[in-house]
Parts: C-alpha cells; structure tokens; sequence
C-alpha cells in the first residue's frame, strides 16, 4: 500500500463571515494558549458528531459571540482543506448579514471588523486564507 502512514482522522470546522451594512467581516483573533495563538479568523468551531454544519454554526456562534443566528440565514461561501496544528479539517465558510445581538469576545482576545483589503493584510490560519478570494466579493474594498 502507497502512503503507510497513520491514518490521520480529517474533522469538519465551520466557520461565519458575518458582513455589517458597511460591508466589513468580523474576525477574531484567537486567545493565548490555544492553538495558533493571536492569528485572527472566521469565528466558528468543530462540528459535534449528528449536528447539520448550519446547526453547529448557530451554536458556535452564540458560544463564542453571545449572538443568535437563524440557519437559514447562513449562506455557503467556500471551503478550504488544511493540517492546523498537526489537525487535519475541512474548513466550511458561511456567510451572514443578519443575526441577532452585539458580538462579543467571549472565546477570542480580541474582535476586528475589516474590509477586503484590511482582512489580506491580517496573520490568518492555514484554512482561513483560501477562503479570502471567494468571500471578497461579499466584501466592500475599504
Ligand atoms: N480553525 C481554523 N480556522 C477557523 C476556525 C474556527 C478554526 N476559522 C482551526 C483551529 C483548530 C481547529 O480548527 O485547529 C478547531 O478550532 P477551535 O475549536 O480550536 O476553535
Ligand atoms: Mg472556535
């Protein structure tokens, strides 16, 4: 057999680009101690074993933001396959312009609302930078 390696399990993280009427997407940069510490992401996390990719999403959302979510208002923008931290995921980006609530920072150290050209200047994760190019165009230039 090609490739005798261990069998390295692959998990599915979902993740939102929550986009504000001036056309900025949230990122958060994730917290000391974690795993890629202080690179900013799409906000989002593992989906539990039974949960839709939507549903886990909602939950993540409220989570880690204290915001709440209709899955029927997230929209399927990319995904992108990466090894984060020794983690082999598929990554599923979901964009959104309507939620209920003020994000806040309860799983991040800190939370930034960027437009196009300030999210490609930003340290991101692996998984996150592929889905910049086809979020872009949801995205208002400056
Ligand atoms: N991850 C990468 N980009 C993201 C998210 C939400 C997660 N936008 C990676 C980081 C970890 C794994 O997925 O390797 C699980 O995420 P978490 O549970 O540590 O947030
Ligand atoms: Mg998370």
């Amino acid at each position: 057999m090609e490739n005798a390696g261990p069998a390295r399990r692959s998990i599915l993280v979902v993740a939102a680009a929550l986009i504000d009427p001036e056309g900025r997407v949230l990122v958060q940069q994730r917290a000391p101690g974690k795993s890629l510490a202080g690179l900013w992401e799409f906000p989002g996390g593992k989906a539990e074993p039974g949960e839709s990719p939507e549903e886990a999403l909602v939950r993540e959302l409220d989570e880690e933001l204290g915001i709440a979510i209709d899955a029927a208002a997230l929209s399927p923008v990319a995904f992108s396959t990466a090894t984060d931290d020794a983690l082999s995921l598929v990554l599923l980006l979901f964009a959104s312009r309507v939620w209920r609530g003020v994000p806040r920072p309860f799983d991040a150290a800190a939370l930034r609302w960027c437009a196009i050209d300030a999210l490609r200047r930003l340290p991101m994760p692996p998984a996150d930078v592929p889905l910049i190019d086809p979020l872009a165009p949801w995205l208002s230039a400056t």
